[in-house]
């Protein structure tokens, strides 16, 4: 494999496919992960630790070890599933007493379908919705604001990854009102940010294009009157995912604008 987001999480590996993750990880996230050789096993294979670290020294630390018996091999697969878990949180940080796990999914707060396929009622799910529709301060003080300013037109939520540009609904397969604009649309926002630098997206309704999932923004936001609502997925497909190197931040953001542009442009005229 070459790097970390190829490797299968959901299966066993030899030593010789660890080690080669350990060394293409601690290329990947140089700045926080490093590789330090701190002696060998009796056979003399290399006994390896991984140390995250913003900087300096002496600091606090904390010990993880797994495989220590090596037929425990749900530890060793644990352990580099842990590592790989590191900067990739999803949900928001909110706890609530005797719920164990940390924070709610802010794309299935929303109040439009909230409840539905595509969300999870468990609080330890990546897709947890909350205990109610607007729980979290974070959704509650969007639609505190797009609903007291009352005359917003369009609005775009914006994601990553994916390639995508996408339009409600998200909670249900039916297909909204003006669905024929929205295509078009979308069709030619996809078009203007193609010409940019030859990136392809797809498009279409969100619970057709991606999955259903429901409590979503631009559900919420269509429901709401807004009209002209989409939600990108950006930059890339999956090679690097969530982590996308820093060279791609402008032309990504420049690709996108003509996307924006055009939904703004067809918001402007109609
Ligand atoms: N994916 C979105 C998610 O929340 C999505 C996909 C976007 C669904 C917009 C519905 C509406 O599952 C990401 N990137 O979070
Ligand atoms: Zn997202």
């Amino acid at each position: 494999e070459r790097s970390t987001s190829s490797f299968s999480y959901s299966s066993y590996h030899t030593l010789e496919e660890i080690y080669s993750w350990i060394d293409n990880f601690v290329t990947e996230y140089s700045d926080i992960v490093s590789k330090i050789r701190i002696g060998h096993s009796f056979e003399n294979r290399s006994i390896l630790v991984l140390k995250f670290s913003t900087g300096g020294s002496q600091r606090r630390a904390i010990w993880i070890d797994t495989g220590i018996h090596s037929r425990e091999w749900i530890t060793h697969a644990t352990g580099i599933w842990t590592a790989k878990k590191n900067r990739l949180w999803r949900k928001n940080k909110s706890t609530r007493p005797g719920v164990f796990c940390i924070g709610v999914d802010l794309n299935r707060n929303w109040k439009s379908g909230f409840g539905g396929n595509g969300s999870n009622d468990n609080p330890c799910s990546e897709t947890y919705r909350g205990p109610s529709p607007q729980s979290e301060p974070e959704v509650a003080a969007i639609v505190d604001f797009i609903t007291a300013h009352g005359n917003i037109k369009a609005l775009i939520s914006i994601h990553s990854y994916s390639q995508m540009i996408m339009y409600p609904y998200g909670h249900s397969l039916e297909p909204v009102p003006n669905q024929k604009e929205l295509y078009n649309l979308a069709k030619d926002a996809v078009q203007a940010l193609y010409e940019v630098h030859g990136i392809e997206y797809i498009y279409g309704s969100i619970s057709t294009t991606l999955y259903v999932a429901s409590g979503i923004t631009v559900d919420w936001a269509y429901d709401s009157g807004i009209k002209y609502s989409f939600t990108f997925e950006l930059r890339d497909t999956g090679s690097y995912g969530f982590l996308l190197p820093a060279s791609q931040i402008v032309p990504t953001a420049q690709e996108t604008w003509l996307a924006l542009r055009a939904i703004m442009e067809h918001t402007l005229n109609h």
